[in-house]
């Protein structure tokens, strides 16, 4: 099998997840950023993540992958259902995280923007999306002082949260993991163990060392 992702995206890193937990024989591939054909040939339209099963069917949808994946080798791992109260704190941090990560993803080393077309056509589209970027990092200090509330209540959502994985482990992750490549996010300690422990389980790397 073959999962084609952006190393950015925190809907790949999904997918990431299941294959880095069960430790699976997956390949990784990257689609580069402004590459609207091979997704399209593959799905119908620009999306990643895109997971190529073994009889050459391309399958799409994060979650759809994760629950594939986690099927395609007992013991399933990855509980359905989770904690309404984190994926209620995911839906609000969300747009806030975009914000302060996705001018930082456009100027970082991924390697789906390895070539200039690629990156300019990724900094196109999120200017689309989100507007003037750079204004957007001017902005960086009002934007953490808005999250700084948000992730103090996070800590004792987490603080009871046991070995079992689920559902909201998928949406939660990924957007902490996110918010790694923001310099001087001043996680709590709850939050951060987190982070390090379903890094650590799943195998995928954070973005400290990319921080900006
Ligand atoms: N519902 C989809 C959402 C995936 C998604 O929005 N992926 C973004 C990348 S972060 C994307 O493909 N955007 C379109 C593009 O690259 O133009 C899923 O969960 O897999």
């Amino acid at each position: 099998m073959e999962l084609f992702i952006y190393e950015h995206c925190p809907f790949c890193c999904r997918a990431l997840m299941i294959v880095g937990l069960k430790q699976l024989d997956v390949d990784i591939g990257i689609i580069m950023e402004g590459d609207v054909e091979t997704p399209t040939r593959m799905v119908g339209r620009k999306v990643v993540p895109i997971l190529r099963r073994p009889d050459g069917s391309h399958m799409p949808e994060s979650m759809d992958i994760v629950h594939y994946l986690d099927q395609s080798a007992a013991p399933a791992l990855v509980q359905r259902g989770g904690d309404a109260a984190i994926d209620a704190w995911v839906e609000r941090a969300w747009p806030l995280m975009l914000r302060l990560c996705v001018p930082r993803f456009t100027r970082t080393d991924f390697r789906e923007l390895a070539t200039p077309a690629a990156r300019e056509a990724f900094v196109a589209r999120e200017t689309r999306a989100f507007g003037d970027l750079q204004a957007l990092l001017d902005d960086s200090d009002k934007l953490l002082d808005e999250l700084r509330p948000l992730l103090d209540e996070l800590e004792p959502l987490l603080a009871t949260r046991g070995e079992a994985i689920d559902e909201s482990d998928f949406r939660l992750f990924p957007l902490l993991r996110s918010l790694t490549i923001v310099k001087g996010i001043g996680f709590g300690a709850n939050s951060r163990r987190y982070l390090d422990a379903i890094s650590a389980r799943c195998r995928v790397a954070l973005f400290d060392d990319k921080a900006a």
